[in-house]
């Protein structure tokens, strides 16, 4: 997998023909002054990476290091394409909206010297749903814009030696790189099932998407707006304020050897309570903050309440929550009919997933 996420990503497979990019920004770019070289457009498409065992709290220092283990799946059906070209100045635009480039800063300066390249980058990113909502759209979109941009350098335009675009950065190092942007990003470059240590430089694939071919994801989307706590916030809230947040560290640290050995041995009930543990934990030292924080929806109890029905009836629906109100529901494929017609009776919308692959991304021509 290490081998494939490195011939797609960082050393491009093809070069599409000129005209046939599509590039938002071709308009104002150097691309339409007749007789200029045709530039490049790096587009990478990735998927959010779900948290079953979670990350909640940072070490300290500026390194953004994760304080517990977090160990996740790719949600296939949930897609962020990310489009980077050079540019001017470094601008980020997500679903149409620039974003603050101070978010951004330690992540260019550090792609620019992971990379050995000079240039600026220009990215225009684009969600399959909500953004900023508890549905990991950072992870997908640091993952996707660490992998752009790392193409982007890869081609002549880019700037760098030879030799160093002949030597694409290994996946820990973009992995590394997406880091900065998310913590959670370190995960979702990989595609399957990735833990990421806690201390954690970069994640690791422990099995593909084909380890659990009967495996779904069931994403219910109890509210489509952004929240109002970033959980870059919430976590610091918890670290500072909350009288359980040691106490959640030690713990999740405790979970993982369990929560590993249930997921490689594809034992649902045994890593769902696991999962469980994980955000009921995570959430009991939200809870304990000050000011308190509280993600959940009446539709979220209303959700977990429906889990634990069809649990007592013998169906195995486990399900996970993270920054937001939104719930997502593990379970096997023979079984994904009766849980989403017991979930979809509450009126919630449903998006149905299988496992994910890797971040994938190609060298486009304007
Ligand atoms: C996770 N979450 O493991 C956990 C579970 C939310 C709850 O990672 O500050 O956007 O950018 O490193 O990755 C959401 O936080 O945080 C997250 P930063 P991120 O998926």
């Amino acid at each position: 997998m290490s081998r494939e996420l490195r011939r797609r990503g960082a050393a491009p497979s093809r070069e599409r023909e000129a005209g046939e990019a599509v590039d938002p920004g071709a308009a104002d770019s150097p691309a339409a002054v007749p007789g200029a070289p045709p530039l490049p457009v790096a587009v990478c498409t990735a998927s959010p990476s779900l948290a079953l065992l979670k990350y909640w709290g940072k070490r300290g220092g500026r390194k953004n290091l994760p304080a517990t283990p977090s160990l996740a799946v790719s949600l296939e059906a949930l897609k962020t394409t990310t489009r980077v070209r050079i540019a001017d100045r470094d601008e980020v635009i997500v679903d149409g909206k620039p974003q603050d480039p101070e978010r951004y800063a330690p992540f260019f300066a550090e792609a620019r010297r992971l990379l050995g390249v000079e240039i600026r980058f220009h990215a225009e990113s684009v969600n399959t749903f909500p953004a900023a909502a508890g549905l990991a759209s950072s992870s997908s979109g640091f993952a996707a814009l660490a992998l752009a941009c790392a193409t982007l350098a890869a081609s002549p335009a880019g700037g760098a030696p030879a030799r160093r675009r002949a030597a694409a950065p290994s996946p820990a190092r973009l992995s590394a790189l997406a880091r900065l942007g998310s913590a959670s990003a370190a995960r979702a470059l990989f595609g399957g099932f990735v833990l990421l240590p806690a201390g954690g430089r970069f994640a690791r694939q422990l099995a593909p998407a084909d380890h659990w071919p009967e495996l779904r994801i069931l994403v219910a989307v109890v509210a489509e707006e952004a929240k109002e706590l970033s959980s870059r916030v919430a976590m610091e809230r918890t670290k500072t304020t909350s009288p359980y947040y040691r106490p959640w560290v030690r713990s999740a640290a405790a979970e993982l050897p369990e929560a590993v050995e249930a997921l490689m041995r594809r034992d649902l009930e045994r890593l769902g309570g696991a999962m469980r543990r994980s955000y009921f934990r995570m959430f009991a030292s939200m809870l304990a903050c000050d000011p308190p924080i509280l993600y959940w929806a009446p539709e979220s109890l209303a959700l977990i309440r429906a889990c634990e029905r069809l649990r007592a009836e013998g169906i195995g629906a486990w399900e996970t929550m993270d920054a937001g109100p939104q719930v997502k529901v593990l379970c096997l494929a023979h079984e994904l009919p009766r849980v989403r017609q017991r979930l979809e009776a509450l009126g919630v919308r449903l998006i149905e997933s299988r496992v994910g692959g890797p971040a994938e991304a190609h060298l486009e021509v304007s």
